[in-house]
């Protein structure tokens, strides 16, 4: 008899684990790990070490319920039987982690890239070798409490859609909106990403800045800055033949610091623990499309010289 994985996924993906692969084991791997596995699309895990083994998951909901799950570890040389592989490492990680997957990997598999900010899709776009590509962005949170232990602390929603080649079978795309909670399939996706882009060029480098919580922006002080980023995200994104509406946008970023409030975002976190930033995938990404069309964005480009000042100065400590 065929699992209930198989006939969710559709007839031609066989019947074995391993046809789900999620590339990168951090918190949103885990988190999708586990919601896969929930709804019993068998998925396995590649981590960046590549080492082949077994290894026990723990995962505690929003309802603070926590379940333990055994998840198989796959290194690249076990690709062939892949379907789709959900890339889940930081954007500035992708073209690395992607590349020696790329020979392995099952001539028909579909990728699907999941990381805050835009760019990795533009370096990906020759090397796919025919293989369809979708991108998707998620404001899911998950906390890392141990090397294997995640803690889901939001229900952000998710939001998915095809990029380029093959598009994902129908039946995949059910499967991952079933199991992915507050999800959805977006067409076109590249509006919704800079949608997404926008909040985060607003909120995570001012955050990580100035050293404060996402809804310390609230504050009259910031007012002004983050009114000029918006400004210049829409005018480089009309360009980009995507339409946003600024007053809509402005009214969003606030709404999400509001929602967020207590939160610190990624990027102050990253700069916390002395690591490395998604800020070239962020700011950086305005910044180069901008630079394409011959638009000035001198307020993204002072907040990006003073981020990376800071980000040097982390990452040295
Ligand atoms: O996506 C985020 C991030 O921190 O990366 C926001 C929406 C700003 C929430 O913190």
């Amino acid at each position: 008899m065929k699992s209930a994985a198989t006939s969710l996924l559709g007839d031609s993906l066989g019947e074995s684990q391993g046809e789900i692969v999620i590339l990168g084991a951090g918190a949103i791997g885990q988190l999708i790990f586990h919601q896969l596995s929930a709804h019993d699309l068998m998925p396995v895990l590649m981590a960046r070490e590549g080492l082949a083994a077994s290894q026990s998951l723990t995962f505690t909901d929003l309802n603070g319920v926590t379940i333990e799950r055994e998840a198989h570890l796959i290194d690249s040389s076990a690709l062939n039987a892949c379907k789709l592989l959900i890339v889940c490492v930081k954007a500035y990680q992708v073209e690395d982690a992607l590349q020696p997957c790329l020979d392995n990997l099952n001539p028909h598999a579909h990728i699907l890239l999941l990381h805050n900010g835009l760019g990795p899709h533009q370096q990906l776009a020759d090397k796919l070798n025919g293989r369809g590509l979708s991108l998707g962005t998620t404001s899911q949170g998950a906390l890392r409490l141990a090397k294997w232990q995640i803690r889901q602390t939001g229900a952000g929603l998710t939001q998915l859609g095809h990029a380029q080649g093959p598009a994902l079978p129908a039946a995949t795309r059910q499967a991952l909106l079933r199991a992915i909670a507050n999800s959805q399939w977006c067409e076109p996706i590249l509006p919704m990403l800079w949608q997404k882009l926008a909040i985060n060029i607003a909120i995570n480098p001012l955050t990580a800045i100035n050293d404060c919580h996402n809804g310390d922006l609230a504050d009259e002080h910031y007012r002004s800055s983050i009114l000029r980023l918006i400004d210049e995200v829409v005018t480089v994104a009309s360009a980009e033949q995507i339409p946003l509406d600024k007053t809509e946008l402005i009214e969003r970023v606030y709404q999400v610091i509001a929602l967020t409030a207590s939160n610190y975002s990624s990027m102050h976190q990253d700069i916390h623990h002395g690591r490395q930033t998604e800020i070239e995938a962020i700011t950086g990404y305005l910044l180069r499309r901008a630079e394409s069309h011959g638009i000035a964005t001198p307020e993204n480009l002072a907040i990006y010289q003073q981020l990376k000042a800071v980000e040097r100065q982390a990452v040295k400590r």
